[in-house]
């Protein structure tokens, strides 16, 4: 009910709803409605309530609460469920336990903080309370497996189609599982399976979004920012998780559709930061890279199978998502 109600009073804006109208909208008492405006307005949210015209929403707390999510989301959309968590140890674990126990596709973990955020191959991931948003979404895509490294690119190309439309300005993706601002990490992801060797079980794929930090530690500050630090206005994380779940949800259709792809290789290579770049190709990882591991060529974009096709010596390679990294050749990207 707290995200109905929520819904209609962000669709009226800066218009009172009557509580006669949210009543039979809704179909409850005024009682509930009353109720239910109460815990709203203690949690933060402010409501005016004025006698003869009903109630008005002034303005939200920034916090991840699943009604609140919910409220910016269709109905009948591809996330019909979202579960927030103030403290976890880590979004992905949390899906994979409720894959695990046959929660839906299409449910969506979302923390406020993270206790042991995942990176990939063994990694962490940064996961401060209060100003990042760490969620990951339960898959259940009728691929074969091979197939599903593809998640990671789509999850790219939504994030960055919800911080254009949220934030107002335009990530670029550092293939495969970074978005980027500025040339430094605005998001990390992660995409685990669980697998037969025909057959998907279910699959995860984990965000973590750097928002509204001011600085980052040290050992990460080199390669990280946040929204905030690039545009220096404050994100509405509800507002953008819901804005990614909705994107996600379109863009997962089409690649499940197609299953591969080949609809969104031409979007995709037009926000992929290195393109006609040159880069170094490491095979295995950065830190422990023998000169004989890494490859100068020139990225050209992705194929269907959302490989990066490297032009190395006059020929066109087609590099794995999960077999290399990519870096410019002076840094990070460039
Ligand atoms: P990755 O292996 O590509 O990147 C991890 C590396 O990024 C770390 O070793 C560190 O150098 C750097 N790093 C760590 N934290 C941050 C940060 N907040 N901002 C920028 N750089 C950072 C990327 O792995 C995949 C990350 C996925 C995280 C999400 S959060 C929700 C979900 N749950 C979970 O446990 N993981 C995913």
């Amino acid at each position: 009910m707290k995200a109905k109600i929520l819904k209609l009073l962000q669709e009226a804006s800066d218009r009172y709803i009557s509580g006669q109208s949210l009543c039979e909208t809704l179909g409850v008492t005024r009682q509930a409605v009353w109720k239910n405006i109460g815990q709203l307005k203690e949690m933060g949210y402010e409501i005016v309530s004025v006698s003869g015209k009903g109630y008005r929403l002034v303005s939200t707390p920034d916090r991840l609460y699943a009604p609140e999510i919910q409220s910016f989301l269709p109905e009948d959309g591809f996330c019909q469920k979202v579960e927030c968590h103030d403290e976890i140890d880590s979004t992905n674990l949390r899906a994979k336990q409720l894959a695990e126990l046959g929660e839906p596709e299409g449910m969506l973990v979302v923390a406020d903080k993270q206790t042991a955020g995942r990176g990939r191959r063994g990694r962490g991931w940064t996961s401060e309370a209060g100003v990042g948003i760490y969620m990951s979404y339960i898959l259940r895509p009728s691929l074969p497996p091979s197939k599903v490294s593809g998640v990671t690119l789509v999850t790219a190309l939504a994030m960055c189609q919800a911080i254009s439309q949220v934030c107002g300005v335009q990530p670029l993706i550092k293939w495969p599982n970074d978005v980027i601002l500025d040339g430094k990490k605005v998001c990390g992801i992660l995409t685990e399976m669980s697998s037969e060797i025909q057959y998907v079980h279910y699959a995860v794929t984990g965000i973590g979004v750097n928002a509204n930090q001011t600085e980052f530690a040290e050992d990460i500050r080199e390669h990280a920012t946040s929204i905030y630090l690039q545009t220096g206005k404050r994100v509405p994380r509800a507002e953008l998780t819901a804005a990614f779940a909705k994107s996600f949800g379109e863009y997962y259709a089409v690649f499940e559709r197609d299953g591969n792809l080949r609809s969104l290789v031409e979007e995709y290579d037009h926000i992929l930061a290195n393109r006609d770049k040159e880069v170094l190709v490491y095979h295995g990882m950065v830190e422990d890279a023998k000169p004989e591991d890494i490859a100068r060529g020139i990225a050209r974009g992705i194929n269907e199978d959302g490989s990066l096709l490297v032009e190395i010596d006059g020929t066109l390679q087609a590099v794995r998502s999960g077999e290399v990294s990519i870096r410019g050749v002076n840094g990070y990207v460039e």
